[in-house]
């Protein structure tokens, strides 16, 4: 399989395909099918989400599908910029509703209702609560498997506090709880605080992590929202205080999509495949059996290694498989990226081990029977940290730090330039080199220089992208 950064595009849809992520042949625009193994991939991120989450103090809720649209319209700028984005219902059989109703495009407006309802003194904030479901958006952009979608497989968290103050702090923590999913995920990004132009429809400002697919265009990959009172005001969220008074509270949200297992598969992609962060990859290890002569034992054997594996708590499966050659399944097994490879012949028997073979560098090494879990978590945890720094010096590589226009629309990934913070400014960077402002990073001092474009001094220092 090639990997010319170029045709990327086409190398991920053949990807998808070949390793039986999801089938996007259903005859509805960016509506896929999720397949078993790109499924396995999914709920094991899901899991990662519950469990982070959990641990920082969110509960787990699930709201119905569908918002009335008295309800929807409540926060002005929201609807503005969702109102040309979503799926209406507007008939229960051949009647049409008193009230239509909109499939939900995230869930501020199905939510904040109830949570004037539920939340009632200051005793009951900080409120934090977390859903996984599916969200519809009728996108106008061009829709593409897992990265736009219009049925979006979508995580999003919203809490509710005191004052502003205690927000932010959620903000600040919603910024560690990013850093500990995407190391798991094994994903390099640059946090970036949005323009105000480009913000969430109804935040005071967004936050958002952005990675660096093949092709070099950024992609957007989770978002932390401060909406202050802007949702709380118009849905009427208020709480007792201590001194016998009302006040609004202040909210955020936080959210993430499949556009996380798009992101994973293109960063870590390959001429042979995908490769997969052991901690998310559905399958850890793959044993093959090599049964050249001896074949009832040694594919008795691959069974002994898989559930030995299982028993220890390592994602494993052995392919067994009568009509593919351990060639074929080496290759298939790459392709769907798994991570290790276990590889059992009658000669590896007699010697009493099993050679590993890495998916990431294609080290092979023979290890004993009686040490080899432990090897093989050692490699797993290795592999985790590998993929990691690797993708991270990738993305290194592919910025280029340039107060040159002409330089900047020439280069393939993206540019860092100074730039003065004026819209003007950014949109002629636009206009220039096709590349986006993606807002001021966090986290990271910018030096002092003059803007790209009206060479005012400025320490700001911008990272610019064409964007998916
Ligand atoms: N209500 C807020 C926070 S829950 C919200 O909806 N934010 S969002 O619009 O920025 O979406 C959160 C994340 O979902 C985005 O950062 C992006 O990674 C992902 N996402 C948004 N639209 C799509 C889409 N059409 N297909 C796939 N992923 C998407
Ligand atoms: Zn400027």
């Amino acid at each position: 399989m090639d990997f010319p950064k170029e045709r990327f595009s086409e190398w991920f849809d053949e990807v998808l395909e070949k390793a039986g992520i999801l089938d996007k042949r259903y005859p509805i625009k960016g509506m896929n099918v999720w397949l078993p193994y790109g499924w396995g991939i999914m709920r094991n991120i899901d899991n990662l989400f519950r469990e982070v989450f959990t641990r920082h103090g969110h509960k787990e809720v699930y709201f119905p599908l569908l918002i009335p649209e008295d309800q929807f319209r409540k926060e002005a700028e929201h609807i503005k910029g969702f109102g040309g984005e979503v799926y209406w219902v507007t008939h229960g059989g051949m009647e049409e509703l008193d009230v239509k109703l909109v499939l939900r495009p995230t869930s501020e407006t199905a939510m904040y209702p109830m949570f004037a309802l539920w939340i009632r003194s200051h005793a009951d904030l900080p409120f934090r609560i977390f859903q996984i479901v599916d969200v519809f958006r009728y996108e106008t952009k061009m829709t593409r498997p897992l990265l736009r979608v219009r049925q979006i497989h979508f995580f999003e968290a919203h809490t509710a506090h005191e004052d502003y103050e205690d927000a932010e702090r959620q903000i600040e923590e919603d910024i560690e709880i990013w850093k500990e999913i995407a190391r798991k995920l094994a994903l390099p990004y640059v946090l970036n605080r949005r323009p105000e132009w480009d913000k969430f429809a109804g935040a005071e400002y967004s936050i958002a992590a952005d990675t660096i697919m093949p092709n070099g265009r950024a992609l957007q990959v989770a978002t932390m929202h401060e909406y202050g009172k802007n949702f709380s005001v118009p849905y009427e969220i208020k709480y007792l205080k201590e001194d016998g008074t009302h006040e609004h509270v202040c909210q955020t949200t936080f959210g993430m999509s499949e556009r996380l297992v798009g992101a994973i598969i293109g960063v870590h992609g390959d001429e042979r495949g995908m490769k997969l962060p052991p901690e998310i990859a559905p399958i850890q290890v793959v044993v093959v059996p090599i049964p050249s002569k001896k074949k009832e034992e040694v594919m008795r054997e691959a069974k002994v290694i898989e559930e030995e594996l299982s028993a220890a708590g390592i994602r494993a499966h052995a392919d067994l498989r009568d009509k593919y050659t351990p060639g074929y399944k080496f290759y298939d097994w790459e392709l769907r990226g798994v991570p290790l490879r276990v590889e059992i012949g009658p000669r590896d028997m007699e010697k009493g081990g099993v050679v590993l073979v890495r998916r990431d560098t294609g080290e092979k090494e023979f290890v004993e029977r009686d040490v080899y879990i432990e090897r093989i978590r050692a490699l797993l945890s290795e592999i985790q940290e590998a993929m990691l720094r690797s993708a991270e010096e990738e993305m290194r590589s592919k910025i280029l730090v340039t107060d040159d226009i002409a330089a900047l629309r020439e280069h393939a990934g993206w540019g860092k330039v100074h730039w003065c913070g004026r819209q003007e400014c950014a949109e002629r960077i636009k206009e220039e080199t096709e590349k986006q402002v993606l807002g001021t990073p966090i986290g990271e001092m910018g030096t002092k220089g003059r803007c790209i474009i009206c060479g005012e001094e400025t320490e700001i220092q911008a990272y610019v992208a064409k964007t998916y």
